[in-house]
């Protein structure tokens, strides 16, 4: 079917003077090469266009959710339905103002943003707000201009159902904030996690200790319950928690090799750790992406040194959109996924492989499976970021 559709493409002129045609061994014979390699090519156009994985991201902007918007839009692996807006490093309404100034600033205000919640699924409004690490306003304090744009008339969780009616089995969401807007998608229609392609969260601490206290990853600590009902949906979900992106650094200098000595409570095999000069190789670059980060990363970096004593800043968001955009660079275990929701160790991420049959009835019993990511090859993550933000489109 294919090679008979070639014969109505036009021929081009200069091949009419010596048409080179496929043998009859082929079964079509007299196709000029001209029109096969035309067809050839919108035939992979079309390819890559079909291939292209939709994706939604939820996002509370944010140092390094920033870097993962610009990752996703420079991966022609992906293409970006839409952002939908967080609490968590910031408030939602100016979550709202940073995504959409993020597309502004690179010029693709194309891509709609839907606002989410402000408050918790529970409806608590005392929401945990990470200044101290991204900056009053999230970006580095850069006191940016408001964005002209504003966001769709449709609430963050809408605007998730709709994609995924629109697009049954294809959508990925890929949330960097606390699961708010995914657990109100799933109130709003109890369907949406069979229709919904993938969920890849970035979220929890599997084995090792969390960013907001010992238990707590800060995403899942910002709305547990709301993580809860995510983590137990029966969604495709795989899980990257702080066991794998805090393997995963953007170095800060020429002399920034990290030891262990030097990372005292990080509970894992630092020799990942790249020791080139990411910042400054961006510094030194002139796309746009890169310019716009390196004006805002400096507090990033300040704050990465303050709590963890490293000399790099740690890649949670962007890590998690290049899941996206190139699944083989994790490996992942399945298993049952719990998350605390009251008391000290609120927020607690806690894994069931499933091996074992307890005596009892547990929480984790007959739940839904989720995956969760265990091994990460991060020089090649940090390549491939660096690779995507220090060109222009
Ligand atoms: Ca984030």
């Amino acid at each position: 079917m294919f090679f008979r559709l070639l014969f109505l493409l036009p021929e081009f002129p200069w091949s009419t003077r010596d048409p080179i045609q496929y043998p009859d061994s082929w079964g079509y014979p007299g196709v000029p090469v001209s029109r096969v390699v035309v067809a050839l090519w919108l035939g992979s156009m079309a390819a890559a266009e079909g291939e292209r994985k939709k994706v939604i991201i939820d996002t509370d902007p944010g140092i390094d959710d920033a870097m993962a918007i610009f990752v996703a839009l420079r991966s022609p692996e992906l293409q970006l339905l839409g952002l939908t807006t967080t609490f968590g490093n910031v408030h939602t309404a100016l979550a709202t103002r940073n995504a959409l100034h993020l597309l502004e600033a690179v010029g693709r205000t194309d891509i709609p943003v839907a606002e989410g919640s402000h408050v918790t699924i529970k409806k608590a409004a005392k929401l945990r707000i990470a200044s101290f690490v991204h900056g009053a306003d999230g970006l580095g304090n850069q006191d940016f201009p408001p964005p002209a744009a504003k966001p769709v008339d449709q609430s963050a969780a809408a605007f998730m159902v709709e994609q995924a009616n629109l697009y049954p089995g294809q959508v990925t969401v890929v949330a960097l904030g606390p699961l708010t807007n995914l657990a109100l998608a799933i109130e709003l229609d109890p369907s949406f996690p069979k229709k919904i392609g993938q969920i890849i969260i970035l979220g929890g601490a599997y084995s090792i200790n969390g960013n907001v206290n010992p238990a707590a990853e800060a995403n899942i600590f910002g709305d547990p319950d709301a993580a809860d009902m995510v983590f137990t949906c029966g969604a495709d979900i795989l899980a990257v928690g702080l066991n794998v992106t805090h393997q995963v650094v953007l170095t800060g200098s020429a002399f920034c090799n990290v030891t262990i000595s030097e990372a005292p409570f990080l509970h894992f095999d630092t020799s990942p750790f790249v020791t080139d000069a990411d910042r400054e190789k961006l510094e030194q670059c002139d796309s746009k992406y890169a310019r716009y980060l390196c004006k805002i990363m400096g507090i990033y970096f300040d704050y990465h040194k303050d709590a963890y004593f490293i000399k790099g800043v740690y890649l949670h968001d962007p890590t998690t959109v290049i899941a996206a955009v190139n699944p083989s660079l994790l490996t992942c275990t399945e298993g049952v996924v719990r998350v605390q929701t009251v008391g000290i160790t609120k927020g607690l991420t806690i894994f069931d492989n499933t091996k074992k049959r307890y005596g009892e009835i547990t929480a984790w019993s007959g739940m839904p499976t989720v995956k969760v990511a265990v091994t990460v090859d991060a020089p090649a993550v940090v390549d491939l970021m660096m690779q995507r933000l220090m060109t222009d489109d």
